[in-house]
């Protein structure tokens, strides 16, 4: 019996040894240690044991016992050490190696102009209103006198959601919506700058791009007012020798009306292919708010008049910029954005 408590000993110390993972050692306690294990078989079998070597088993195979419950627990914090070191190893992060560096974001320059031409009109006056993207036909045409069979209203040029929704082709009705709520109170005084949308798509066209339009609604708002606050927002926006031009033109929101041209910025009037040598740029359309107009939204067109102006963000950055397609605005080229 002596023998074998010692082949046993030699036998689990070496599996021991060997282990390679707390699952192994888990077993090794089992087949040693556990109910049946076979340690455990030789402390049952004293009693089989002759009398006088029941002492020295009964003291070895204890001795054994504690022994191995010591070498495993011993072994199993080894092998978590192990375990630990090699996790370590694993995810070992290097603070002295150089950092991957990111890119600084920067304001658009549609947002560059924007701000800018909000600035302006603030600063004469106007305040900001914002309204919904997503618009009734009312707001859009109706309440804005253009016809049922204007072409703006076709399919073909504006994006329709049902029948009465659509994406606002132009920011006038959030004017209208302001009128309709402020009115009988004067004076109005509001820019509505914001997103557009239109079935439009080349070089100078996109379906979605950015507009700013003015509304001054008061007792004896004139044809006079408007080409002043024409004049200080070209001279503001383009410079103090700019002189504005205006053209009879049409529109069914504005009688009288006018397309609004600055001295063309690249050759300063001298003609270029920027302004088709003419030594001019339209930059912009306006007029005197027609009385259909006011009528709807609730203001007397015999007591009240007002003027109105609406132009196009990506016009105005493409000249101040000189960039010559639209279409670069929507890339997110940072080697383009970056430049302004
Ligand atoms: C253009 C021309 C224009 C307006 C917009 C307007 C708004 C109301 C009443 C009357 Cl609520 N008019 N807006 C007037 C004239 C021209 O825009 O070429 N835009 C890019």
């Amino acid at each position: 019996m002596l023998k074998k408590i010692e082949e046993l000993e030699r036998q689990a110390k070496e599996t021991i040894k060997a282990a390679t993972d707390p699952k192994a050692l888990d077993d090794l306690k089992i087949r040693y240690l556990g109910k049946r294990g076979e340690i455990t078989a030789i402390l049952r079998s004293m009693g089989q044991q002759p009398e006088d070597m029941k002492p020295l088993i009964g003291q070895k195979a204890n001795e054994l016992k504690d022994q191995l419950e010591g070498l495993i627990e011993q072994k199993r914090q080894e092998l978590e050490e192990l375990h630990r070191a090699q996790k370590w190893e694993e995810e070992k992060l290097d603070v002295t190696l150089p950092g991957t560096p990111f890119l600084v974001g920067r304001k658009h320059p549609i947002t560059t102009v924007m701000e800018e031409l909000k600035d302006i009109f603030i600063g004469l006056g106007f305040q900001v209103a914002e309204g919904p993207e997503v618009e009734w036909d009312y707001y859009s045409f109706e309440a804005l006198n253009i016809p049922v069979e204007h072409p703006a209203r076709d399919m073909q040029d504006s994006f329709y959601i049902t029948s009465k929704i659509l994406l606002r082709p132009h920011t006038s009705p959030v004017q209208v919506r302001v009128m309709e709520e402020k009115q009988p109170e004067l004076p109005v005084r509001i820019i509505a700058p914001g997103k557009v949308f239109r079935r439009d798509d080349d070089a100078t066209h996109s379906p979605m791009f950015h507009q700013i339009e003015g509304l001054a609604v008061d007792r004896g708002i004139t044809f006079a007012h408007l080409k002043g606050t024409l004049q200080v927002f070209a001279r503001e926006m383009f410079g103090e020798q700019q002189n504005i031009r205006l053209r009879p033109s049409y529109f069914p929101f504005t009688e009288p009306s006018a397309e609004v041209d600055i001295s063309c910025v690249m050759c300063e009037g001298e003609g270029c292919r920027t302004c088709e040598h003419t030594g001019w740029l339209e930059i912009l359309g306006a007029g005197m708010v027609h009385p259909n107009v006011l009528k709807i939204s609730g203001y007397d067109p015999a007591e009240v008049t007002g003027f109105a102006f609406g132009m196009g963000i990506e016009r105005i950055a493409m000249l101040k910029y000189g960039i010559d397609d639209i279409r670069l605005f929507y890339v997110n080229d940072h080697r383009m954005l970056s430049q302004f």
